[in-house]
């Protein structure tokens, strides 16, 4: 249990970073959380944390536009990066926002691994796709979360994995987690899975 290790409701927000010199200064693990808009992601960290408000929540999607870091006990951090496959921004937007998340993504020591959301109900995107590749690309570990299995009859969890692994061509050295914020499945499983990799 995540419990012993660390105090999960010990959270807060640490600051948000546009680029490196932003970047919190010291050598703290960090797991970041990537996905398109609206996927589940600040739902994912609020029911993590056993928080309802942390992470914003909101059906508007695209909001974010900076890199969030979560302090959580002083022993971890998440970073919430702003979700991709938001139609109605600029080109030019769309290009700070791509160099703010690649500069993270590969550059930052501090990084252990990337959870990728992905909406169980539906084929992943090409974003989604691109985002998985570009993770193993340069061998970042990855935790694959499913995300609102909530609306997924039990009956067809087997087939929308199959078809989320097929898509992104997933390595079998990745977890995969079936994840719901609302029916609250999967939290025990993605700390542990967490935990092992930090
Ligand atoms: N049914 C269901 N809805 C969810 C779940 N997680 C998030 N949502 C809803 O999906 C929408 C987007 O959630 P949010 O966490 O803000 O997504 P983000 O844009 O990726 O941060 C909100 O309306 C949430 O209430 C879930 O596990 N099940
Ligand atoms: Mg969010």
């Amino acid at each position: 249990m995540a419990e012993e290790y660390l105090n999960t409701h010990n959270a807060s927000i640490l600051l948000s970073a546009a680029n490196q010199s932003h970047y919190p200064k010291d050598n703290l693990p960090e797991v970041a959380l990537a996905g398109r808009s609206n996927v589940g992601k600040s739902s994912f960290i609020n029911t993590l944390l056993g928080r309802k408000n942390l992470a914003r929540t909101s059906s508007k999607p695209g909001k974010t536009q900076l890199l969030n870091f979560y302090n959580i006990d002083d022993k971890l951090r998440f970073v919430d990066v702003p979700g991709y496959g938001y139609a109605k921004v600029s080109k030019k937007e769309r290009a700070r926002w791509g160099k703010m998340i690649e500069e993270y993504l590969v550059t930052r020591e501090n990084l252990r691994m990337v959870v990728s959301l992905i909406d169980f109900r539906h084929e992943p995107s090409s974003d989604d796709k691109q985002m998985y590749e570009f993770l193993k690309y340069y061998d970042i570990s990855v935790i694959v979360v499913a995300t609102k299995a909530d609306k997924v009859p039990r009956g067809k969890w087997n087939k929308h994995e199959s078809i989320i692994k097929n898509s992104i061509g997933f390595d079998a050295s990745d977890a995969f987690l079936i994840f719901s914020s609302v029916e609250r499945i999967g939290i025990d499983e993605a700390w542990d899975t967490i935990l092992e990799n930090i």
